[in-house]
Parts: structure tokens; sequence; C-alpha cells
């Protein structure tokens, strides 16, 4: 009861602060979502698409200068800079408050604040928690209704519970009396903030409509606030999908993943199977709250019910349950437009149409050099529409998870797959994981690795030292036996003509093969110096062609390649600081120990 008289009290004070001319009450029903959308489509800022190629869905183009989370406009606001760590932008909490402030008064003049109440995780979890986000963009209001559980639902559960965490969000673009609004407004990029504040568990946004900055319930309060909850409660909140894998007998896991970007997450988390009688199942594409149970294993749920996943390159090639699951209801960002009003982008299936109109809304033809749908282009969509998602997507309790696969892009040094020795090793291989640079990032460091510990590099709310020795003792509350193995993967190892040693898609089913009968102990290892990798009899690669030695290669440890590797990780640590946990330290040692010893033998198998 003492929340929901806080709630009351809270929105009535950034009502006065905001000064909206009114304010709603989501109450998350569809008419009120369809009621939303007209509107929308009304103001002209959003554009119905074709009704019968693709029913009941939308298109949203963004300002050029929003189109991305800003990570350097992204903050943690805690008391001790110190606790952000190397890795956030710190700022000093009374000093942010009062930016905030001043940019928020009267922020909201001339629109209206929207109140949605909305939960991330299943009713009834352990694990769920309450939000409750204030905006002043519509389009805030009907992403949030596809990527999280909203609504008066949500008030009523607030009744028993004992929190909330407050989310206040706006555009940045007040309306003077009789001004005409624009189609995506948004605050120049030097005024945009994306505030946390880890010790009172609140989120300010300022100044940017889009994805990341503006879903407070996804990045902002499911992994920065939520990474701090759970380390003060004792759980863990990770970027991480998570899948069921099914074999031919009918026996199934449950698997997680931490994938940094462009590593094709949402694809594994809906892959299908090239191999026989094999089935995945999505229970959840992007963020897996974890806690052990008195069973001593690692119980996962999605805290999201939608994906907002990454327009380009999805197609029916690559991921064709995605396809499916877009294919009606669907709010599409940023994507282009073909002349019968269905959505394109760069990577779908078919041939590139003579003329499209961009997601700058320019008439574009193949002779342009710009892409027609924007890099980060975006659709929203239920999760319910996934043609595979798992039965137990929406378990109060949670899957128990078998395995976590950690990994990135590297096309040299990192193996198809190795497993880690025990607990505090897999600690280890999540800490060093990242991806190479490459000439489409950041241009003079190409070649380099950019580590991202967990993937969750921009996404820990405090210092990534205290989140690695969280991780470390999560797991000594627990045993080997019963916590999930971790596997560092790696699909993008190329040979020396630069092409993939591994077909990737479909065909990763065969690694999570091995993974699987691993966890049964019904496969056997080799033991390298960095961790177990398969025997190559017991990875199926049955009707698959692959390049002469390509699977030697795949599986080998190259002694000299992991010395340097070792020396990288070496510099990377000292950038953590002291607080990076000895054993982190420890394992490194051993690792370069382990291959010292072998020195001389150039592979190691
Ligand atoms: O650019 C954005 O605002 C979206 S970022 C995003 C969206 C869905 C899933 N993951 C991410 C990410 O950055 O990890
Ligand atoms: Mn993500």
């Amino acid at each position: 009861m003492i929340a929901y008289q806080e709630l009351y009290d809270w929105v009535e004070e950034m009502r006065v602060l905001c000064q909206p001319d009114k304010v709603y009450w989501c109450t998350g029903t569809e008419a009120e979502y369809q009621g939303f959308i007209t509107q929308l489509v009304a103001e002209g800022k959003a554009i119905k698409l074709n009704p019968v190629k693709r029913p009941k869905s939308y298109a949203f183009f963004s300002d050029p200068s929003d189109v991305a989370r800003t990570e350097n406009r992204t903050f943690i606001a805690s008391v001790r800079k110190e606790d952000a760590g190397p890795t956030n932008n710190w700022a000093d909490p009374k000093e942010m408050k009062k930016i905030l402030k001043d940019s928020f008064r009267g922020s909201m003049r001339g629109r209206t604040m929207y109140v949605i109440p909305f939960m991330m995780g299943p009713f009834g979890s352990p694990l769920s928690k309450i939000g409750v986000e204030l905006t002043d963009s519509l389009y805030v209001v009907v992403n949030m209704r596809l990527m999280t559980r909203m609504g008066t639902k949500v008030l009523k559960a607030l009744e028993k519970a004992k929190s909330y965490v407050p989310c206040l969000h706006s555009v940045g673009y007040p309306l003077d009396p009789g001004q005409k609004d624009i189609m995506w407004p948004c605050a120049p990029i030097e005024k945009k903030y994306i505030v946390h504040f880890p010790e009172e568990r609140s989120i300010w946004s300022f100044g940017s409509g889009y994805g990341g900055n503006a879903l407070l319930g996804k990045k902002c309060l499911a992994l920065r606030i939520a990474s701090v909850i759970a380390r003060d409660e004792g759980w863990m909140a990770e970027h991480m999908l998570i899948l069921k894998i099914t074999n031919p007998e009918g026996q199934y896991k449950y698997i997680a993943g931490a994938f940094p970007s462009a590593c094709g997450k949402t694809n594994l988390a809906m892959l299908i199977p090239t191999l026989p009688g094999w089935k995945v199942q999505t229970v959840g594409d992007d963020i897996a709250w974890m806690m052990l149970k008195p069973d001593g294993r690692l119980y996962a749920i999605n805290p999201e019910s939608g994906f907002f996943g990454v327009a380009k390159g999805t197609s029916y090639a690559s991921n064709p349950n995605a396809m499916k699951a877009i294919a009606k209801n669907t709010l599409f960002t940023n994507v282009a437009l073909t002349d019968d009003k269905d959505v394109w982008w760069e990577g779908i299936d078919g041939l590139t149409p003579s003329h499209l109109i961009d997601w700058r809304q320019k008439d574009w033809t193949t002779n342009e050099k710009t892409p027609a749908a924007h890099p980060n282009s975006r659709f929203t969509v239920s999760t319910k529409q996934c043609p595979v998602l798992a039965p137990e997507w929406e378990n109060p309790e949670g899957v128990p998870i078998s395995a976590i696969l950690v990994g990135g892009r590297r096309p040299t040094t990192i193996p198809l797959i190795h497993e880690s020795l025990n607990w505090n090793h897999g600690v280890f291989m999540g800490s060093i994981m990242g991806s190479e640079i490459t000439a489409a990032t950041i241009s003079d460091q190409i070649g380099q690795v950019r580590r991202d510990p967990f993937a969750m590099l921009p996404f820990i709310g405090y210092h990534v030292g205290d989140y690695l020795k969280h991780w470390i003792d999560i797991g000594a509350k627990s045993d080997d036996a019963h916590l999930p193995k971790i596997y560092y993967v790696n699909w993008f190892r190329k040979d020396d003509t630069g092409d993939f040693l591994w077909p990737g898609f479909g065909d990763n089913s065969r690694v999570l093969k091995w993974i699987f009968e691993r966890c049964d102990h019904k496969v056997g290892a080799t033991s390298t110096p960095i961790g177990n990798v398969p025997n190559p009899k017991d990875l199926d690669v049955r009707g698959l062609r692959l390049k002469t030695d390509a699977l030697k290669e795949l599986t080998a440890v190259d002694i000299d390649a992991w010395l340097s590797e070792v020396a990288g990780i070496r510099d990377y640590y000292k950038t953590i600081g002291e607080k990076l946990p000895m054993q982190m330290t420890h394992e490194l040692d051993n690792l370069e120990k382990r291959l010292l010893g072998l020195k001389g033998n150039k592979k190691s198998r």
C-alpha cells in the first residue's frame, strides 16, 4: 500500500516539474493500444503499412540524430565515483539531479504525460520487478506495450509489492501554444541524458526517443538498475538469450548465452537446427534474470515480453522464425518502405527493389550510396508471435540453466567451442570475451579486441570488478555439479584466405548438440591449456561440407596466438584496476603456465 501512495505522490511531483497539459494513466488494453496507434497515424508520426502484406503494422522514422543508444550520454550517478568503475560515465548524483531538473522543468508543455506501470518478468515470479515510466512519447507507450507487461494489472500487483523503479522520460521538445509538432521530436545530442541512480534505484532519461534510451524497462531497468539490485539481493541480471533445446529422444535442456552486438543473438535464440530430430525453442532473446534455487541450480526468467530486434540482415535465410514473428502486429523503426508500403532492409530476402523510400523518408534507388534502411533499424513485436516460443517462457519459477555460452566475433585464435574447467574458469572466459574491432566500428583500433565481459560492458550499473566478483560469489554458493557449465563459442573463425571456417546459423545446432551431450557426460573432450575442446568424432558434422582441415583448425589451440592473447588480457585487466577479483588473475596466471608448458608444440590437440 505504501508503494501505491508513493507512486501517486511521485507522479504529482513530476507533473509539477514537467508541466504537461494532461496526465494519462495507461490501462494496457488492446483497445487503448489501437487508439494510440490511430492517433500516431493521424498526427503523422506513424505510417500504416500495407494491410494485406503487413497487417496491423506500422513504420516510424526517427530524427537522424536519434538512431541508437548513446553510450557517451549514459551515466551512472552513484554517490561514490569508484562505485561506477572504469567502464561507466560517472556523474555526481546531486549535480546531475540539478541538471536533470533544469532539463525536465517544463519539458512536457503542450504534451500529455503518460503513466506506464509495467512489470518486468512474469506475474507471480519471485524475480519480477515493477517499474513505472512517465513519458511524453506515444511511440514509447506503444513500444512498451509490446516489450513489457503493462497497465492496470501492474497497478494491482503494486498494491502487494514493496517498491517500484521510477523511470522518468521526456523527448525534451516542449510545444508552445499553437506550435506544430514534428514527426520525431527529440533534443540535440549534447542535451540528451540517460541517467541511472543506483542508490535510489531510479532512471531519468531526457532528450532521446529511441530504443534503449527511451524504452526504460529494457537496458536501463532490466540491466543497469537490475544488475545493482541483483548484486544486493544475490541474483544475476544478465545480457543473455535463453533457449530450450530438445534432442530426438524428447529430452531437453535450457541454455543461456551472452554475445556482444552483431553476433546473431536473436538468430541463435530462434535457431532452426540442421540436425534431424533436434529442436530449439525460444525463452528470451536478450535479457536473462537468474537466481540460485535451493537445489543449487541457476533458474532464469526472461523479464521482457517482446523483441526489439535489429531488422537489417534479418531474412528467411538468416532467421525464418523472426520473419514469421514480424509478419503482422509489428512496429518498425527506421526501415525502408517499398512502393506498395511494405518494409525493406539490406539483407532481407529477394531482389532489391528499384525504388524505395529510405529511412530518412527520401526517394531511394539502387544508385544510392547510403543504405535504404538504417543499420540499427528495428522491429518491435510481442514475444507471443514467435512461432517457436517455448510454452514455459512465462513460468514464474524460471527454467533451470544447464549451460551458459559466451562468445564474440573473433576471426583468429579462439576455437569454435571450448569448455571451462570449472565455474571460476568460466567466469574468466566471460571476463575476456569480446569481438575484434572491424572497419565497421572504430577505425583506429582495427584488429584489436574490444573486451566486453559477459556482453555487459555498457550495461553493468556498477564497478566491473565488483560485477565479476558477484559472479564468483554466486558460484561459491553452489558447486560445479549443479552450476551450469560455461562454454566459449566462436562462430566467426576465418581461414587464411578470409573465409569463414564454420557455416553458422542452423549448423550451430551441431555445437549445441555437443554441449547437450557434455552436460549428460555422454561425450568426451580433449583437454587443452585453454579448456576442453570436442574430440572430432563427437562433433556431429554429418552432411556438412567443410573445407579440408577446417575441423582441425576450428578445434586447434595455437599456443603462440594464445600467449599474445594472454598479454592482451593482462593489459585489459589493468584497466579494471584494484577491484579485479584475484581469482581472475589466478585463472590468467594458470592459463599462461599451461600454455608455456606446451610451448614448442605450436598447436595443441
Ligand atoms: O539502439 C538501441 O536503442 C537498441 S539497443 C538493443 C536493442 C535490443 C537488444 N539489444 C540491444 C543492445 O544494444 O544490446
Ligand atoms: Mn542486447
